[in-house]
């Protein structure tokens, strides 16, 4: 391939390892996310238009250049060009959603084996920048990303921070500097989004199916309120002068970061009249006897399991509702049996209060471990259900509302402002949307299937058009599947298009996961079809949230192999560990997009990153500064910069298996003599960035590239023939006319090896 002169390092660089991807494996499909603001971005563009493997997808502020928008109208199938006529350098939110509602759906269309991004970092980019985009992109090619940055090694911290937050993202343990809080969208971006995705439509099935697309052509409601006020946060700028000490940030901690509570004393509780009741004892063990084989229960920090006391319960639940389960124990099987019939599918037993006690205890627990900072995320082995108890009663399986006692257990002894309840069990969570409907600090999203009121519980409370009481209203959002059979397609658009915009608006303090599998495959009460992998992949984008703590609490999930396997890949998540692609039909089915439409359409008033229609209400942020450091046109990545870039991304395994761990032997072969891999090395630096890298490489997680300005082999490159660069004359080594005056299988050869 040839280069152009035009073209900077990082985009060369980029272009050379793609291809040098695509020439040993053929089959492969690759994303190409530019972020590079370069002066000339139409040459990625260019040099791809014609490969079907590659998209490109080029995300550009015009102040840069020309001003002009019209790259959004698109000119090939397979580049999407994102040209935004304003500076969003400092906005996340305008970032994010731009990742959530544009990117991500094509991406995940496309289905690419791996993702190349680009970012020429700005100076004032917002420090989680990288990280953010690692972990959105990450999950996409089961952790194939290949992140190509450019630093100004002059310029701040921040840029540091974000390569250090980004690195500790691919090692699986997502960094969350805390965020500004967001403010509106910039009408610009709003804009810009709609354009791309009215341009692309003909392309992409995904913007055809998408919540917003009706948007394109069709008005909706205007911004009514932003965030409550106690929701509003200071704009943490990061201080210049600050030094990043890279051994004590949080991210590299050692230790286990995942907690798991589990306890066989939950078993007792059981169906004496119908053994054959699905919510049956064996739920939990077989949960986590896979854990066991899957090698999870050794990684994790094992809690024991404890009762949720009184005090715990009284905030959520009567005292009535309290006594009335304490008195369970005293009671004979046939009393029990005859007190069932006063409760909507409901099984007693004498160890009923014990087991449900437990339950909800053991969450408490995991909140505590969490919230203490012992452990980043949680996982709940627990039964009986939670999200159908009332505050007064028991329903559909459920006696404490274990998830809501954890939210008001989080609010209250934790002082957190912002719990996000995220509920996908099949069922919509009554209990819990009863308990926090007007309270704006708990943030219910409930996924159910719905059937236009028909499908249990049974109430209309679970529609769309549900949107929270009082100061609460924005704060409980239903999305409610009006039919069976809704599977990874339904479910990811509804993460990209609701939760996730949502979510990352909100920027929740923790994050607790009703996490029922009975919207599995092979569920008997449930009729869906979600995969196990799919559920990791909604794990691990709710890692990517707020402050990034999660916990998983079982809920429902009846089909014992399914739960099993689900838990299991939602484990692997929040362990760091690289997930199956989803595969398959990613569309969602009409009545899928069209629930989805009604969610938008119902909570655009309360939401700015579902509202790129409406009226922006004006925010007290300052103008948009113009820029005063013109990022120059010859960049300062070096050839030698490139080469290591392109023989680094050729080394990316492309196989099934774990990719990101690279043998030992492997690396020795490639790096004689040197501590790093990489063809020169890195010992003689010394920035925060490079300790960091060290330390991951020592730990031999991650195959990283680090450029250095020197190192012994650069002496033996070649000089450019005669000063000047002809771009059309032969390697002096091989005589082959296909690469510049030195092909860069030459350089690598002769130079490394
Ligand atoms: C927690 C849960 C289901 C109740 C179904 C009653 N409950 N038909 O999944
Ligand atoms: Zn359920």
């Amino acid at each position: 391939m040839a280069l152009t002169e035009a073209m900077d390092g990082l985009h060369s660089g980029v272009a050379l390892a793609v291809h040098s991807v695509l020439s040993i494996h053929s089959k492969a499909r690759v994303v190409v996310v530019d972020f590079g603001n370069c002066v000339e971005p139409e040459i990625l563009d260019h040099l791809f238009s014609h490969e079907p493997r590659v998209l490109v997808l080029s995300v550009r502020q015009c102040q840069y250049a020309s001003g002009s928008t019209s790259r959004n109208k698109g000119r090939y199938s397979n580049v999407l060009s994102v040209d935004i006529n304003c500076n969003i350098a400092e906005s996340s939110h305008d970032y994010l959603t731009l990742v959530h509602q544009l990117l991500l759906p094509v991406i995940y269309e496309f289905g690419p084996q791996m993702v190349v991004m680009t970012a020429a970092c700005e100076w004032n980019i917002y420090p989680a920048f990288l990280p953010n985009m690692a972990g959105l992109f990450l999950p996409v090619t089961s952790d194939r990303l290949v992140m190509a940055v450019e630093i100004d090694q002059q310029r701040s911290i921040v840029v540091n921070e974000g390569i250090v937050g980004a690195l500790s993202t691919l090692l699986g343990r997502p960094y969350h500097p805390k965020m500004s809080q967001s403010e509106s969208l910039r009408p610009e971006v709003c804009q810009t989004i709609l354009e791309v995705m009215k341009a692309q439509q003909g392309n992409w099935k995904s913007l055809r199916y998408h919540a917003l697309a009706s948007l394109v052509t069709s008005s909706t409601g205007k911004q009514e309120s932003l965030l409550p006020s106690h929701l509003q946060q200071q704009t943490i700028k990061p201080q210049e002068d600050a030094l990043l000490k890279p051994k004590e940030l949080e991210c590299f901690k050692e230790g286990q970061s995942v907690c798991l509570v589990y306890s066989e004393a939950m078993k007792e509780h059981l169906n004496y009249a119908d053994s054959t009741h699905p919510e049956c004892p064996d739920r939990i063990s077989c949960i986590f006897e896979q854990l066991c084989n899957f090698g999870i229960v050794e990684r994790c920090q094992r809690l024991k399991a404890r009762e949720a006391t009184l005090q715990e319960l009284e905030r959520v639940h009567s005292s009535r509702h309290i006594k009335f389960m304490s008195g369970l124990q005293a009671l004979k099987p046939s009393e029990l049996h005859h007190l069932e019939n006063s409760f909507d599918s409901i099984y007693l037993h004498r160890r009923t209060n014990r087991c449900a006690l437990l339950a909800a205890g053991s969450i408490l627990t995991a909140v505590d471990c969490v919230m203490s900072g012992s452990c980043q995320h949680g996982v709940a082995v627990v039964r009986p259900p939670g999200h159908h108890a009332e505050r007064n009663n028991p329903c559909g399986f459920c006696f404490y509302n274990s998830v809501g006692v954890a939210a008001q257990h989080a609010v209250t002894s934790h002082h957190l402002q912002r719990v996000l309840v995220l509920d996908w069990d099949v069922h919509h969570g009554n209990g819990t949307q009863h308990m926090f409907e007007s309270d704006p600090r708990v943030l219910y999203i409930s996924i159910h299937r719905y059937d236009n009121g028909r499908f249990f519980p049974g109430s209309a409370d679970a529609n769309y058009n549900r949107v929270g009481l009082k100061k609460g209203k924005g704060f409980n959002i239903n999305i409610p599947w009006n039919k069976g059979g809704m599977g990874d397609a339904e479910y990811l658009a509804a993460f990209l298009e609701v939760v996730l915009p949502v979510a990352t608006e909100f920027n929740p303090q923790l994050v607790l996961i009703s996490a029922g599998f009975d919207a599995a495959v092979g569920d008997p009460l449930g009729g869906c079809n979600v995969t196990p992998e799919c559920y990791g992949h909604m794990t691990k984008f709710l890692t990517c949230v707020g402050d990034g703590r999660v916990i998983v609490a079982l809920e429902g999930g009846y089909n014992l192999t399914s739960i099993s396997y689900c838990m299991t890949l939602c484990a692997k998540a929040l362990l760091g560990d690289p997930l199956p692609c989803l595969s398959g039909n990613l569309t969602p089915c009409q009545s899928a997009v069209d629930s989805l439409i009604s969610v938008v359409g119902a909570h655009c008033k309360f939401w700015s990153s579902l509202n790129l229609k409406g009226k922006m209400v004006e925010s007290p942020r300052k103008q948009a500064s113009s820029i005063s450091t013109q990022r120059s046109i010859s960049s300062p990545t070096s050839s030698q910069a490139v080469d290591e870039l392109a023989a680094s991304l050729s080394q990316v395994s492309m196989a099934e298996a774990t990719p990101r761990k690279i043998q030992d032997e492997e690396k020795k072969e490639e790096a004689p003599g040197g501590e790093l891999e990489g063809a020169c090395g890195g010992g003689h630096e010394d920035s925060a960035t490079t300790l960091i890298l060290s330390d991951c490489l020592g730990a031999q997680e991650l195959y990283a590239v680090v450029p250095v300005s020197w190192c012994p082999h650069l002496e033996e490159v070649q000089p450019v023939p005669d000063g000047t660069l002809n771009t059309s004359s032969a390697c002096e080594e091989c005589y082959d006319t296909s690469e510049n005056w030195c092909c860069l299988t030459c350089v690598v050869w002769e130079v490394c090896i």
